[in-house]
């Protein structure tokens, strides 16, 4: 037998480009791209085919499906918090009809093939909207159903695509007694702030993270634009990349909704800075406070839950706190900028 056939929009992106090396390790999945810009040549042996479009492209989308029997969509391609709210009409139709376009796609290809095709969506902390810092504090740990009241265009779109998922899973064509095997299987993460030792991300809100670290390693300074005091979880880009696969293999029977919180460790920014000081004893840090983003960053909640996720399909995360910059980011990116 063939090995299934993944579609990852979004291919070359930060979880992209994770994804793509995780899924070549592993070797079960021959996998088609999408991306606004073309792989690298590195990138493209990975791949079974690689496309250069926008997902907003119907027809493009119809000539994957039409050329590729999809078992799985890794849907990525969005656009993150800070940029979304510098452009909030397009990050709307990325993000929200882009998705659409995706859903309909894979539905239609479970129809065609007679089972449910795996829709994977990275969604994020970004669906909660704790009002202030106080009730932030109060809150701790949050759990899927708490505070889902995002004040970010990009947090609105993510919560309503889980709608929209959960939808499709559940009940899409309702009246016409569609069966549920034909039905696409929706299952969606919720992220925290990503670190990656290989690459630095763009146009989020939890960039600080990554870029204080990015940024000492270059032996660059930097600006951090959130108070020191600023609290929320993060996750490396291994675990993350980790995450989506247990949650691909996960048995359906096992899962108990279609949205899964997943965390790592819960730091602030001045925690961030003291270990990179401790790596980088050179790092030239200060803080240069952009109130907006601050406010975005205070309105994210300072721990999740993810013990549904850990119950329903084993998760738990290898790097806490210092094992993430002992094991994992410290020798790449040293090796990275050396
Ligand atoms: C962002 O900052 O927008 C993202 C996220 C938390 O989803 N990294």
């Amino acid at each position: 037998m063939s090995k299934p056939v993944v579609l990852i929009t979004g291919a070359n992106g930060e979880i992209g480009r994770s994804l793509l090396k995780r899924l070549h390790t592993d070797g079960r999945y021959r996998v088609v791209t999408v991306d606004l810009t073309p792989l690298p040549e590195s990138y493209r042996g990975f791949c079974l085919e690689t496309y250069a479009g926008n997902i907003m492209d119907r027809y493009l989308l119809d000539q994957i499906a039409a050329h590729h029997e999809i078992e799985v969509v890794f849907h990525l391609a969005a656009l993150l918090s800070t940029r979304g709210e510098r452009d909030p009409d397009l990050a709307h139709q990325v993000n929200v009809e882009g998705t659409l376009h995706l859903l309909r796609m894979a539905q239609n290809q479970s129809g065609r093939l007679g089972r449910a095709v795996r829709f994977l969506f990275p969604s994020s902390i970004a669906v909660y909207g704790l009002p202030n810092v106080e009730e932030k504090k109060k809150a701790g740990r949050v759990v899927e159903e708490e505070w889902c009241v995002p004040i970010t265009m990009y947090g609105c779109n993510k919560l309503y695509c889980e709608h929209l998922g959960r939808y499709f899973t559940n009940h899409f064509r309702q009246l016409g007694a569609l069966s549920d095997v034909s039905r696409l299987d929706f299952r969606a993460l919720r992220f925290p702030g990503l670190i990656s030792a290989e690459t630095v991300p763009t146009g989020g809100t939890s960039d600080f993270g990554p870029e204080m670290i990015h940024a000492a390693a270059q032996k660059l300074p930097y600006s951090c634009f959130v108070g020191p005091e600023a609290q929320i979880p993060f996750m490396t880009m291994n675990d993350a990349t980790r995450s989506l696969l247990m949650l691909l293999e996960a048995k359906k029977e096992a899962l108990t909704s279609t949205v899964y919180n997943v965390s790592g460790f819960s730091v602030s920014a001045q925690q961030i800075a003291d270990r990179v000081r401790m790596a980088f004893p050179d790092a030239k840090i200060d803080w240069k406070l952009d109130e907006v983003r601050a406010r975005i960053v205070d309105s994210w909640p300072e721990d999740i839950d993810d013990g549904r996720a850990r119950r329903d399909w084993g998760w738990k995360p290898t790097f806490e706190f210092e094992r993430a910059f002992d094991e994992y980011l410290l020798p790449t990116i040293r090796q990275r900028y050396a």
